[in-house]
């Protein structure tokens, strides 16, 4: 559907409008007494979300390469149906192929609460097909509002099980993130993906000095993300998600990054919920699973 048949079928005066985003991409724009976001229909990727009074919560690249079909640096990119390479496939896109597809807008809601709620889906089809021979049907709903509640649900829409990883692959914009603190981890065993995924037990909570990028086993609790720097600490609930993935790519990463800035890792940390490695979901014919994320701003 083109644009302004969207914005016709879809948008809320005053609220809500789906507008041509950067790189021409369909965007959902939000902007109420409550909040404003943007929700791009590629990957169903929120990009922004500022509650009233609060500053930017997500982090976007300001290189990241904005073409259809393409993966954007930054915003909550769905990771789908597997989470960094596939196993069986070197030449598979990394986290999955549903963000870089262009999603079905299936509804945009006022709540009476002042938010709003964005509803994408993207279901299996030929091109899905070549990468992973399974039938699904995924939707992912969005509520912008004081906190950022995301549900992320699949069915199997076919006859056979099959089993997937996933993660919201959450961008969150810090001051320094070499003055952050991530809470919520202490004594949760983690796989170390810089030391070919060496299991090791997080000791006490995360001070960033260097390039990190962690698996948490079991992780269910609460995280938070204290920053001095904007004043104001970033917290994730999580529900149904057994898998926190912590990433940071330091300065040795991010020169390898064609979409990230040389000093933008300074301005992000990756704090994301998920279920990855032992924690795939299995899901029999017929079978859903929802996964919920929500997170909100605490500021002094
Ligand atoms: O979430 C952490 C991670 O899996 C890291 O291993 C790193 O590859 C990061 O994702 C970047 O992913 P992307 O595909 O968005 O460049």
């Amino acid at each position: 559907m083109q644009i302004q048949e969207l914005n016709e079928r879809f948008g809320i005066p005053g609220v809500a409008q789906i507008v041509a985003g950067n790189g021409g991409l369909a965007r959902v724009n939000i902007a109420s007494s409550a909040v404003a976001g943007e929700v791009y229909l590629q990957g169903a990727q929120v990009m922004s979300w500022r509650p009233a009074g609060v500053e930017e919560v997500i982090f976007v690249s300001r290189q990241s390469h904005w073409e259809p079909g393409r993966a954007i640096r930054g915003g909550i990119p769905i990771c789908f149906p597997w989470f960094r390479g596939k196993s069986d496939d070197p030449k598979a896109p990394a986290h999955g192929f549903v963000r870089t597809r262009q999603w079905t807008l299936e509804s945009v809601t006022a709540e009476k609460d002042g938010s709003i709620t964005v509803a994408c889906a993207t279901q299996s089809d030929e091109a899905s097909r070549r990468w992973w021979p399974y039938e699904f049907y995924l939707r992912h709903q969005v509520n912008l509002g004081r906190s950022l509640r995301m549900e992320l649900t699949a069915l199997n829409t076919g006859n056979t099980e099959f089993r997937f990883e996933e993660a919201l692959h959450t961008y969150f914009r810090v001051g320094d993130v070499e003055t952050v603190e991530v809470r919520g981890l202490a004594a949760v065993p983690y796989l170390d993906n810089m030391e070919g995924n060496r299991q090791k037990l997080q000791m006490g909570d995360i001070r960033l000095s260097g390039q990190i990028d962690n698996a948490y086993l079991n992780a269910t609790g609460t995280l938070d993300i204290a920053d001095p720097g904007i004043r104001r600490t970033l917290r994730t609930e999580k529900h149904n998600s057994a898998s926190t993935i912590v990433w940071n790519p330091w300065r040795e990463g991010a020169a390898k990054l064609a979409d990230l800035g040389d000093n933008e890792w300074h301005q992000m940390i990756c704090v994301e919920g998920g279920n990855i490695l032992d924690a795939a979901v299995a899901l029999g014919p017929g079978k859903q699973h929802a996964m919920r994320v929500t997170l909100s701003v605490i500021t002094p």
